[in-house]
């Protein structure tokens, strides 16, 4: 095959994409010529940690939002590859909720049996994209920073996997400029234990919220408050916890809440999320969206409508990840080699619409998660992507969310089944708030 496709990115989502194409090379098919391009040293997306903040050693953003003991937010039964079990790589039916260096082996090791690092130009980032209407193919313009050189290709379809939770939404609230104490978004926290013994407050009440102030706690934080705009979480929490309305004014360290009522802290820690943020798109194949389960401007949740040569991978917010991640892979792989077809513009922008309006019409958080899973059931029918049992990873959502609502300090004690090898998760050996070593070693000693 002639085509050459250009995959910007090796996390998951890039790294799901190779793995689709070797696999259908590997099955007899010819397949296009592949170049990753991909801005850090390393695979594995925001799975590849590092100490560093702000910029890199290349005066790059630093990719990685993750920090040191973080340990899976879900329960790993509702993300694993339905090619390639944690069983097969571990050797072993591991606990249900890795930390982030169990989980980057794993990520890593299906790749690695694949065979496809060679496909991926490290240390090089994309600088820009866009469409020659005269040939029918993108130019793409990457910097090889190694050898401080930039060059211009053509490619017949590109792959956007570059991720969506690496550009903080930063928003400004009155008085910061002024606060004695350390500010920082949640993409910069790195380590917990610079905030033992401290005050602090989290602004935000979603995931990075939640995980952030149970980081802080666990490690030691003398108190922690986290500030909401819309809705509390609710949970129930230690004693040293407390949920309050949003932040209005800060004077020296004190903050004052909307309903008056005001706390001294040490730290601000803005949890509020991140931004879609496509820099080296030009700006017609710029992909502008929420962070919400039906993504704006994508046919299936993958192919761009307004050129369906482009495709973004996993640009969803996310119950499922890396199993999404390869349905949208192995999806786009079949429309780029021609075994799937695409509507016309007409029939695709109705489907977006279609999936905006179902999303919309969901009531809670049960009904995202059987949403999402029916997405990827939908994808997966349509390739050859290994079927799985995707209401038993559902399944598992279910269970999280009661065991949350149960305790939300002792969730990541409990464990569940594998829907690719049927077999249960065993207890881990140390329940987590006690366990202070995050390393793969001490987690596999189960
Ligand atoms: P990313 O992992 O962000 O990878 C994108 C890649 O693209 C990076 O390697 C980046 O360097 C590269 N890139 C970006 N721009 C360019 C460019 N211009 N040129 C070349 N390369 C570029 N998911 C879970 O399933 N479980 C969890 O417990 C979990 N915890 C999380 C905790 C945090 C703090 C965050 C932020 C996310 C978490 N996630 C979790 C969700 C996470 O989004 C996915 O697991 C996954 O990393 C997404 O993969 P991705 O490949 O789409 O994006
Ligand atoms: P999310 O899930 O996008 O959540 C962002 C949070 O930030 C959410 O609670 C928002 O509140 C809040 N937010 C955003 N802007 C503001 C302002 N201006 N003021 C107050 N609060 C604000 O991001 P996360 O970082 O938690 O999670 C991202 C990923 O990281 C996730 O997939 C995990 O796996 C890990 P709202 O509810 O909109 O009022």
């Amino acid at each position: 095959m002639s085509k050459r496709v250009a995959v910007i990115g090796a996390g998951p989502s890039g790294l799901a994409q190779l793995r689709a194409f070797q696999s259908a090379a590997k099955a007899g098919a010819d397949i296009p010529e592949i170049v990753c391009f991909e801005k850090q040293d390393n695979w594995g997306g925001l799975w590849n940690y590092t100490w560093r903040t702000g910029l890199d050693e290349y005066g790059e953003p630093v990719h990685c939002s993750m920090y040191r003991y973080l340990w899976s937010n879900g329960p790993k039964e509702g993300l694993e590859f339905a090619d390639y079990s944690f069983e097969e790589h571990f050797g072993k039916q591991i606990a249900s909720y890795p930390p982030r260096a169990v989980l980057f082996d794993y990520i890593q090791g299906r790749v690695e049996k694949a065979d496809v690092r060679k496909w991926i130009r490290f240390r090089t980032p994309v600088r820009y994209v866009e469409w020659d209407a005269a040939t029918s193919k993108f130019k793409v313009s990457s910097h090889d920073l190694i050898n401080d050189k930039v060059k211009t290709e053509e490619f017949d379809n590109v792959v956007c996997c570059s991720g969506h939770f690496s550009t903080p939404n930063v928003p400004e609230f009155d008085g910061l400029d002024r606060f004695n104490g350390r500010v920082l978004h949640a993409h910069d926290f790195r380590d917990a234990v610079e905030f033992k013994d401290k005050d602090i407050l989290i602004i935000g009440t979603s995931y990075s919220a939640e995980d952030i102030g149970s980081q802080c706690w666990k490690y030691g934080a003398k108190s922690i408050t986290v500030s909401h705009r819309t809705a509390a979480m609710g949970y129930d929490w230690p004693d040293n916890w407390q949920e309050v309305p949003l932040l209005t004014k800060v004077e020296g360290n004190t903050c004052t809440f909307k309903d008056g009522t005001t706390k001294d802290v040490d730290a601000i820690i803005l949890c509020t999320g991140y931004q879609h943020h496509f820099p080296f798109m030009a700006e017609d194949l710029k992909l502008h969206t929420a962070n919400r389960l039906a993504t704006a401007d994508l046919y299936k949740g993958v192919a761009f409508v307004n050129n369906p040569a482009l495709f973004y991978i996993g640009m969803q917010d996310q119950w499922f990840t890396f199993n999404m991640f390869d349905a949208q892979a192995w999806w786009a792989r079949d429309v780029i080699m021609g075994r799937i077809a695409l509507p016309d513009t007409a029939a695709m922008k109705a489907d977006v619409e279609e999936r905006v309006a179902r999303e919309d019409a969901n009531e809670d958080d049960y009904a995202c998660i059987r949403y999402q899973g029916d997405y990827v059931k939908e994808l997966i029918a349509e390739t050859d992507y290994p079927s799985f049992d995707v209401d038993g990873a559902n399944e598992a959502f279910f269970q999280w969310k009661k065991h949350k609502k149960k305790d939300i300090m002792t969730f990541r004690n409990n464990s569940y089944k594998s829907v690719i090898t049927g077999t249960m998760a065993p207890v881990h050996h140390t329940p987590w708030k006690d366990a202070l070593d995050d390393s793969l070693e001490s987690y596999l000693e189960n």
